[in-house]
């Protein structure tokens, strides 16, 4: 494995870090197939059971490397990096079962916000910023942010962010929705595994299909919504981790599921 992409496991929490500190994390060609490869491992890793990303140094994510002239050569290889470098991971990130948690510790950019936000949910350093970039350099979004940000802000804040490529600090973002916590930068890790870990304890094919169901039901009709409640209920309602949950509050005891 490429060491621009860190992994390491937690318990059952994988631990993914972008590791290009010195480009503030930007993504290059190798970054790229890394974070995809590494997305795919945990993927196919049944010992898993939540997931964290985040940058080493002071950056989350930068976006696209701009140095990468290859990436960059023509209209052509922009359509083409977005699409094998970015759309690809992007896909990969949000099928994955498991509860995916950013852990934003610096700067978020372009596509870096990108991964942020395809993430489930965001904890941000009080020092973090956001922007959506790309407008600066003459680009328009990609990397899920047109599809991402419009639902957490509305369409009209949404424009605004990409127009101006305004940065949001951490609070702005709290406020905006577009983070779910804000913590002191020298706890980031230690929180955000926290409550990964939380996640990571809590009834995971329950999890699985409560994602299924959100990310689906945002572009559905009411009838198909509560059908398709109705379907992942009778998926889960066979499971040992229903039947452990209903028993444990009977008994009177916490839970102890096993995601089966
Ligand atoms: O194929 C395609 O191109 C299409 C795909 C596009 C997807 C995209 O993501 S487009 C958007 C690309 N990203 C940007 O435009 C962001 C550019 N960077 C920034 O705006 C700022 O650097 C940050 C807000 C991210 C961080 O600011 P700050 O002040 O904390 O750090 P810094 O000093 O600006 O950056 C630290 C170093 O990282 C610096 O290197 P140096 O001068 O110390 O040698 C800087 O040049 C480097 N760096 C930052 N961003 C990038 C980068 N190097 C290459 N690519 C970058 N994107």
């Amino acid at each position: 494995m490429a060491t621009t992409v860190l992994f390491e496991k937690q318990g059952h929490v994988g631990v993914i870090r972008i590791n290009r500190p010195e480009v503030a994390n930007a993504i290059n060609a190798a970054t790229g197939r890394a974070l995809y490869e590494t997305f795919k491992q945990v993927e196919t890793d049944g010992d898993i059971r939540a997931v964290v990303l985040t940058g080493a140094g002071r950056a989350f994510c930068a976006g696209q490397d701009l140095r990468d002239e290859e990436a960059m050569a023509s209209a052509a290889h922009l359509g083409n990096t977005v699409r094998e470098r970015y759309n690809i991971l992007i896909a990969k990130m949000q099928a994955l079962p498991m509860p995916v948690i950013a852990a934003v510790n610096g700067a978020a950019a372009g596509a870096g916000f990108g991964l942020a936000l395809a993430c489930d949910l965001r904890i941000a350093s009080a020092d973090a910023k956001f922007t959506m970039a790309f407008s600066k350099i003459g680009l328009a979004p990609d990397s899920g942010t047109s599809y991402f940000l419009p639902r957490l802000v509305g369409v009209a804040k949404a424009l605004e962010l990409a127009w101006t490529a305004d940065v949001l600090t951490a609070q702005q973002a709290l406020e905006l929705g577009v983070v779910n916590q804000v913590v002191p930068g020298d706890q980031l890790l230690e929180q955000t595994l926290a409550f990964a870990e939380r996640l990571g304890s809590g009834p995971t094919l329950a999890y699985a299909l409560t994602k299924q169901a959100m990310y689906a039901n945002v572009t559905a009709n009411l009838a198909d919504a509560l059908e398709r409640e109705a379907q992942l209920q009778e998926t889960v309602g066979g499971s040992h981790d229903f039947i452990e949950g209903v028993q444990a509050f009977l008994e009177k005891r916490p839970p102890r599921y096993t995601g089966v």
